[in-house]
């Protein structure tokens, strides 16, 4: 591992790198920053967060977890990049998100499949349950809302294997459970994946639109059209069943369908769509753009939806 101190937003990092920084900031900041435990993994790794919280009185919360897909390196990265700004940033817009908000953040929801991404396969997405001859069900098709209905597969050697049943992952159940602990303070969800440039919102096992869905559409345009002022980076999406896929089982759908969480996204962050071969595999130097500018597009959204 490398040293806490020079934590930086030039790399991406292991694992155990960022869980050490996260370990630090909490010592660094006791009275703002609280580790928080999503539970524990098949192969018995924390699913560690942070509570980024500056005072003790009660305000709205808002729940970001990344990396629930192992290959998908910008989304920790963006996660952690963040955390980070909410701590030292002196900018007065984004000292309002830190101040007037509870923030819980999990930048690795499936820590098992991002040590898997270092070690022994860059492209691996799912955990690294055994099923049989093939390893892991994809975490974004196992949450217990209309699972395994549409988008999902049923076979465990397929990258968007739905698992055996709802919530099989402990990953997904354990993470689920704290988040079902906190639901009344959520006020927002937010979920990072890559890659396409998409924000997404409910649903995606149906082309029924949610009932908020003009709230959602007033936010998405808000955070889309904030997302490109910075670097001209175009976002677009929609309802995630008709802007990308239908696809059943995923965390935002589950939030809102089942947790009365009443906004929930996804940004599928950098490259575009068009970027098929390095997809993945986002350079480090656009670590920090990509971050730079989710944060403007999170700080207009947050500001939209404190409007509903
Ligand atoms: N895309 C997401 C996936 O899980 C998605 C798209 C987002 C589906 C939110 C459902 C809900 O397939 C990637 N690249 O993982
Ligand atoms: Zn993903």
């Amino acid at each position: 591992g490398r040293a806490t101190s020079d934590y930086n937003w030039a790399q991406y990092y292991e694992l155990d790198d960022t869980y050490n920084w996260m370990i630090s900031l909490a010592n660094k900041y006791p009275h703002v920053v609280t580790l928080i435990e999503g539970g524990k993994t098949y192969q018995r790794r924390s699913i560690l967060g942070v509570k980024i919280s500056k005072s003790l009185s009660e305000k709205p919360g808002i729940l970001l977890e990344a990396g629930i897909h192992a290959r998908e390196w910008i989304a920790p990265a963006a996660a952690t990049f963040i955390i980070n700004q909410l701590l030292t940033s002196n900018l007065d817009s984004v000292k309002d998100l830190a101040d007037n908000y509870n923030w819980y953040v999990f930048p690795h929801a499936n820590p098992d499949g991002y040590v898997y991404t270092h070690t022994t396969n860059r492209m691996w997405r799912k955990t690294r349950t055994p099923y049989g001859k093939c390893f892991g069900a994809d975490p974004n098709r196992n949450w217990d809302f209309h699972w395994n209905e549409v988008g999902a597969s049923s076979d465990p050697c397929s990258d968007t294997y739905a698992g055996p049943s709802a919530f099989s992952e402990i990953e997904t159940l354990s993470l689920s459970n704290y988040i079902a602990s906190i639901k009344d303070k959520i006020h927002l969800h937010i979920s990072f994946h890559s890659y396409s440039q998409y924000l997404l919102y409910p649903y995606g096992h149906t082309a029924d639109l949610p009932d908020n869905v003009e709230d959602f559409q007033r936010v998405f345009n808000a955070s889309i059209a904030a997302i490109s002022q910075r670097y001209n980076t175009k976002y677009t999406g929609g309802n995630i069943y008709d802007a990308i896929y239908p696809a059943a089982g995923a965390s935002i759908d589950w939030a809102y369908g089942t947790q009365g969480v009443r906004m929930a996204f996804c940004y599928e962050l950098r490259p575009s769509s068009a970027s098929v071969l390095t997809g993945f595999k986002l350079p480090a130097e656009q670590i920090i753009p990509a971050s730079e500018e989710v944060l403007d597009s999170i700080t207009a959204m947050v500001g939209e939806v404190k409007k509903l």
